[in-house]
């Protein structure tokens, strides 16, 4: 398999849920004095919807809406409808574009009313998209695994930027993450807090296997707390494998058996080689593989779905 990175094609479909109303793609446009654009004001979401047998469902979606709120309330954000509201336009918009699977992108923003850092004289407004999107970090990478490397940024510390929120700003932290990574030949990249300890990837969660046994950075410790992350270790549980929650140095992951990422985009990502060196046999390894086995079955509805995390479009 090539170094070379995947390269993500710029997303199109129909429709756009924006403000209450569903406009053509090409006319959900804001104003280049929008708040958001100037001070980072905005959050999102991203969820995924995967064709099932009995036509598609979408993964997570009261979780992602959930989440969404909790985001907005952290920048004291109050988002203009309610959940109820913006989880039946979450359904509308992947009806309306005819899709089977896609992703689908709430972005809650800060638009045009006044410049300067306060926010308060800025409107807050919403928007959904929906488009087809293939694997993140290339098809290959489902079996192959990922290349990744330790990053020289550092996540922002407690107290600065809300890691836990989806906030549009956090990702300056993550750009600059992906982008190094990128230009070193790696498929992603991993940052430490600043501390030293492993925190995620700049879209993803990350999970090492040691002994059989699955570890995670823990909620709270700089990462946002991802809700594919919640399903993987609900799935590992249900296989019996015990997992821990607790921060893991760069030597840790270094010395893991298997390690694997996930996230609404990434999905179930295994890693096979960190900072150049193979981690395991430098493939995807065995846990890895049962659990990325685990998830495609359900979400694809290829099994029951035992835990209620499908709603059907
Ligand atoms: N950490 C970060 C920093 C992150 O952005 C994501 C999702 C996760 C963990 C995993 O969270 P969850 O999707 O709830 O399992 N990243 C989203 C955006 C990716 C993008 O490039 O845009 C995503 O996967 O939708």
């Amino acid at each position: 398999m090539s170094r070379e990175p995947h390269t993500i094609q710029s997303p199109r479909s129909e429709w756009i849920w924006f403000n209450g109303e569903m406009v053509p793609w090409d006319q959900a446009q804001i104003h280049v004095l929008s708040h958001v654009v100037h001070y980072g004001s905005g959050v999102f979401e991203g969820i995924r919807v995967y064709d099932t047998p009995g036509g598609p469902a979408v993964v997570g979606l009261d979780a992602h809406v959930k989440r969404l709120f909790e985001s907005a309330k952290l920048l004291y954000m109050e988002i203009p409808f309610s959940a109820e509201v913006v989880r039946e336009a979450i359904l509308e918009t992947v009806r309306r574009n005819g899709h089977g699977g896609c992703y689908v992108r709430p972005l809650a923003y800060r638009g045009f009313g006044q410049m300067g850092v306060n926010p308060t004289g800025s409107p807050v407004e919403l928007a959904i998209a929906s488009w087809e999107w293939g694997t993140y970090l290339g098809d290959e990478a489902m079996e192959q695994g990922v290349d990744v490397g330790v990053s020289s940024w550092r996540k922002m510390a407690p107290g600065t930027h809300p890691a836990i929120s989806k906030a549009v700003g956090n990702y300056v932290n993550s750009q600059l993450i992906v982008l190094e990574a990128r230009r070193h030949g790696y498929h992603e990249g991993i940052v430490l807090d600043v501390d030293g300890f492993a925190c995620e990837g700049s879209g993803e969660n990350i999970f090492i296997v040691r002994d059989g046994r699955i570890l995670t950075p823990p909620l709270g410790a700089s990462i946002l707390g991802g809700i594919t992350r919640g399903y993987v270790l609900a799935l590992a549980k249900d296989r019996g494998i015990e997992v821990v929650e607790q921060r893991l140095s760069r030597e840790m992951l270094m010395t893991a058996d298997e390690m694997f990422m996930s996230g609404t985009a990434a999905e179930v990502t295994p890693v096979r080689s960190i900072d150049r060196q193979p981690i395991g046999a430098g493939r995807r390894g065995p846990i890895t593989e049962q659990l990325q086995a685990d998830f495609f079955a359900l979400v694809r509805g290829e099994v029951e779905d035992r835990h209620g995390w499908l709603t059907p479009v």
